[in-house]
């Protein structure tokens, strides 16, 4: 018995060798990415470029493809590891020296100092700026920031602030004061790189801006001002430079309360000898992701600062800043969602599970194969916000464009957010036991991915913005959309192949229409209520006519074609099944309450 013992174990241990578990190898995120790719091709100007042509009028196609893939392939051998050493070595707090000498030192590690100078050398805010690409550099840069995103050890954080700052800043006509920040916000020399902050949540309110901002800003002599207050959650506290709201204080030191009180401030967090600017650093938030990167609670103790805006006009003026960040929300979020998709399909490949691999159960495809419908959507809505932001840049965009940016932009970030955090949490399950350990890197792409719907604006924060865009536009920015989505689905009705979709697409169309126009009647109460619905209901529809209208070109996959029509067949105007059913009006608000509190 003894001898047949021994004859098996090593036998166990063997095959249990032989079953281990396999990683999953994914290649250059250029390459593997057919949509990015197809998306490109249909879009991008083609070359050659004519004798004397300027370079965006022709060539961007082939210049920009070579350029990926070499970043693809960068991006693999050497951000990646970088990436994941941030992961492994967050930021640490040094409040004090071995002397009791007050310090407030942030150490980050040398793989985040190294990934911002690749940030800077690539031109990641650069490109934007740059625009050598005239309007389709807003894009390029948006792809470059997508193959990025899910490599960068949470640098993406820093680079959303970073180009929002730029942004307020040449929307600002580029001030000569603020010359020197513009350059170093865009340069491409690592050595002169800065990152910015945005400083806008307080302990009152962090979605809750115009009421919740306590921080006074009181005039100096030589015209800068000394800010006075507690900044509660400063993403990336590592930063250069900040943008924060603030109240200018009169001679009486009285403030003015509300919106129309704030003002926007540039400052610097150190001076050159790297002391830090009349700023004392509480402590480091202990969040559940982003661990990479130091978010600090900020004591503003007279930190030095000049006043960008006109005063009273500060949130007005951040929310350029806003929108850039909201955007970079947006490709944070495909990113996520295309690499999660990608190394579960790798997955799929390599793993046996009752006898066969993964990708031979059809349940497991049918899975993997959702999330892919979602993540097309979600990486067509975020091509479309920044080709519009594009146009825009470059004084391109005609008068229902801009509308349609100013809508776009607040329905992905609040749609997009959602999706990720459910194609991340699924993904991860189809690793089985394998996606919920640490040492994969998967539980940290899902923890950084679920905040994505928190900041820069939750879900019904942003939905309220959805209702502010239409407000401020007399209800121009719907009937942008309307039309848009009506000329899309013309261009698709011709392939029978898409009749079907495109007949669900027209049908929610009407519905959308008919919500509004029943809405208009009602009070403000059902417009708040129907908010979030009516939000996904703009994002699944439009997301549904660029799926369409990607599935209608001649040279269109069996993939385009079958993706625009699955998505067609989810419910596309959830809006109009919540007015239905009475879900807007003031006695579903009272029951709504009544559920939530019983018992209490
Ligand atoms: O700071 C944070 C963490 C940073 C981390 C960033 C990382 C990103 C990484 C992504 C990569 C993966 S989070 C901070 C989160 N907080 C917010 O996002 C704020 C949320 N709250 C809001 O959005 C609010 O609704 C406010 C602050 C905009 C509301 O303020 P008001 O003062 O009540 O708003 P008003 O009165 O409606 O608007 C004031 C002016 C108006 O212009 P005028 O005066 O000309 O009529 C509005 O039209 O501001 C204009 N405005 C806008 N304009 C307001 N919002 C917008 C907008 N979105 N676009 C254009």
């Amino acid at each position: 018995r003894q001898a047949r013992e021994e004859q098996e174990m090593p036998l166990a241990r063997r095959d249990a060798e032989t079953l281990c578990h396999e990683e999953p190898q994914t290649g250059n995120p250029y390459l593997e990415d057919a949509l990015l790719r197809s998306y490109l091709r249909t879009h991008l100007p083609p070359g050659p470029r004519a004798a004397g042509a300027p370079l965006f009028a022709s060539q961007v196609l082939e210049e920009v493809h070579q350029e990926l893939e070499r970043f693809g392939n960068r991006l693999l051998s050497q951000v990646k590891p970088l990436g994941w050493e941030c992961e492994l070595n967050p930021p640490v707090f040094r409040q004090y020296d071995a002397w009791g000498q007050r310090q407030d030192q942030i150490i980050t590690c040398s793989a985040w100092r190294r990934i911002k100078g690749i940030a800077a050398e690539e031109g990641l805010i650069a490109e934007a700026y740059e625009r050598r690409f005239s309007n389709w550099s807003r894009l390029y840069q948006a792809v470059k920031l997508y193959l990025f995103s899910s490599f960068s050890g949470g640098f993406n954080c820093p680079l959303a602030m970073t180009d929002g700052a730029a942004k307020v800043i040449e929307s600002l006509g580029v001030p000569g004061s603020l010359k020197s920040a513009f350059e170093h916000l865009t340069t491409r020399d690592p050595e002169k790189f800065w990152t910015s902050g945005q400083w806008m949540t307080e302990r009152r309110g962090g979605s809750d801006v115009a009421s919740g901002t306590e921080t006074v800003a009181s005039k100096q002599p030589d015209g800068t001002y000394l800010l006075h207050g507690f900044k509660w959650f400063t993403s990336a506290a590592d930063s250069d430079m900040a943008l924060t709201l603030a109240r200018i204080a009169d001679a009486e030191g009285q403030v003015k309360q509300g919106s129309s009180g704030l003002s926007l401030f540039f400052l610097r967090v150190r001076d050159e000898a790297g002391r830090l600017n009349n700023i004392q650093v509480q402590r480091l938030k202990d969040k559940l992701g982003t661990r990479q990167m130091a978010t600090a609670e900020l004591w503003l103790c007279g930190a030095r600062a000049a006043l960008v805006s006109a005063e009273g006009r500060g949130v007005a003026s951040i929310s350029s800043m806003l929108n850039i960040s909201r955007i970079h929300n947006v490709i944070g979020a495909v990113a996520s969602m295309r690499r999660m998709l990608s190394l579960s399909r790798e997955y799929a490949g390599r793993r046996v599970a009752f006898g066969k691999l993964l990708k031979d159960h059809p349940l497991h495809m049918q899975t993997i194969a959702r999330m892919e419908v979602q993540t097309r959507g979600a990486f067509l809505l975020l091509m479309e916000v920044v080709r519009l932001l594009g146009l825009a840049e470059t004084n391109k965009a005609s008068e229902q464009e801009q509308l349609l940016l100013r809508l776009l932009v607040p329905v992905a970030k609040l749609y997009t957010g959602k999706q990720a955090s459910a194609v991340a949490i699924e993904a991860m399950e189809s690793f089985g036991g394998q996606g919920y350990m640490e040492d994969t890197g998967l539980p940290a792409i899902v923890r950084d991915t679920l905040v994505l719907s928190i900041w820069e604006g939750t879900t019904n924060v942003l939905s309220l913005d959805v209702l502010r865009s239409l407000s401020k536009s007399q209800g121009q920015v719907m009937a942008a959309t309307f039309s848009t989505v009506q000329k899309k689905l013309e261009g698709a009705s011709s392939r029978p192949e898409l009749e079907g979709a495109v007949k669900r697409m027209r049908e929610a169309l009407g519905s959308l229409m008919q919500f509004m126009q029943e809405a208009a009647s009602r009070g403000a109460l059902t417009t708040e209520l129907a908010a979030r619905d009516f939000s996904y209901s703009i994002a699944r529809i439009y997301a549904g006519a660029l799926l369409l209208e990607h599935a209608a070109r001649p040279d269109a996959s069996s993939a385009d074609i079958c993706a625009a029509q699955r998505w067609c067949n989810q419910e596309l105007c959830p809006v109009a099944a919540g007015l239905g059913s009475g879900s807007y009006e003031a006695k579903a608000a009272l029951a709504d309450s009544a559920l939530v509190y019983e018992g209490s």
